[in-house]
């Protein structure tokens, strides 16, 4: 929680957008952006309502295995027309095997993001978190393709609204090669895109400002901020290389992580 009293939005606001928000996620129903209801809604109002929606979750027996990190490459920052990142978390129950079927129906527009994918070894904590810092907690690295699920209509949000839906957090599938980081080079690790045979994105590691560690490193500041850390042993998504690419029910996903392997899916 985010433990700040300066929020705009009372506690039972932020209660009843959570259950908004939840309810459309859960029954892939898209909503209208919810700052065009609460223009006054702040950072803080918007990171409670996702630290609501992850109460619910938890208090339904569902665990949290996961953080991440959203808009943090350059094409992603470019395609959404913002210039700073979000985060959020993901939930068991979002998880599909590597080479499985994501059933379309219980989404609404989903699309696919190839991610480089790292799980702490040591506790990390803000402020001041930096890149050596995030080397230096690095357990191992894996790929990983996150499909993001906006519950705004065609994708019409503000960051605020996005972050109250926990930066449209909805599935993701993880590769089953783990990497010692000293073995990479993070920057220079190049991802192909592939959809339905053919390449329709690519980057290199890079393209996640500069270097995926420096995404863990300001999550670990934006939780310090709220008097939070990164425990050990958290899988952590560094944010999509490329812009996030449209997908729908008879599409195959696969994408080629240099050294990491591929990770594939059916939508079906
Ligand atoms: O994982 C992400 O990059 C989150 C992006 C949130 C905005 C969107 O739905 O594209
Ligand atoms: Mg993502």
């Amino acid at each position: 929680m985010s433990g700040r009293n300066d929020m705009n939005l009372d506690a039972k606001t932020i209660a009843q957008l959570a259950e908004h928000l939840e309810t459309a996620e859960l029954q892939a129903r898209d909503v209208t952006k919810i700052t065009d209801d609460f223009p006054g809604m702040d950072w803080d109002d918007a990171y409670a309502i996702q630290d609501e929606i992850r109460r619910r979750k938890e208090s339904r027996g569902h665990k949290t295995v996961g953080l991440k990190a959203g808009l943090t490459s350059f094409a992603k920052m470019k395609q959404m027309g913002v210039t700073s990142p979000v985060f959020g978390f993901v939930s068991d129950y979002m998880s599909r095997p590597d080479g499985g079927e994501i059933q379309a129906s219980e989404l609404i527009h989903p699309k696919v993001e190839a991610e480089i994918c790292i799980v702490t070894k040591a506790p990390l904590r803000g402020p001041g978190c930096h890149v050596g810092a995030v080397l230096a907690a690095v357990d191992f690295v894996v790929p990983a393709v996150e499909i993001i699920d906006s519950r705004y209509r065609d994708f019409k949000f503000d960051l605020k609204s996005v972050v109250a839906d926990n930066t449209s957090a909805s599935r993701f599938v993880v590769g089953g090669r783990m990497r010692d980081l000293a073995e990479l080079d993070l920057r220079t690790l190049g991802v192909v895109l592939e959809k339905n045979g053919q390449v329709v994105a690519m980057a290199a590691g890079a393209a996640v400002l500069g270097h995926p560690a420096a995404a863990v490193a300001m999550l670990a500041n934006h939780l310090g901020a709220r008097g939070q850390e990164i425990p050990a042993g958290t899988f952590i998504m560094t944010g999509g290389v490329t812009e996030a690419i449209a997908v729908e029910a008879g599409d195959a996903v696969n994408v080629r992580f240099q050294d990491l392997g591929s990770v594939s899916m059916r939508f079906v």
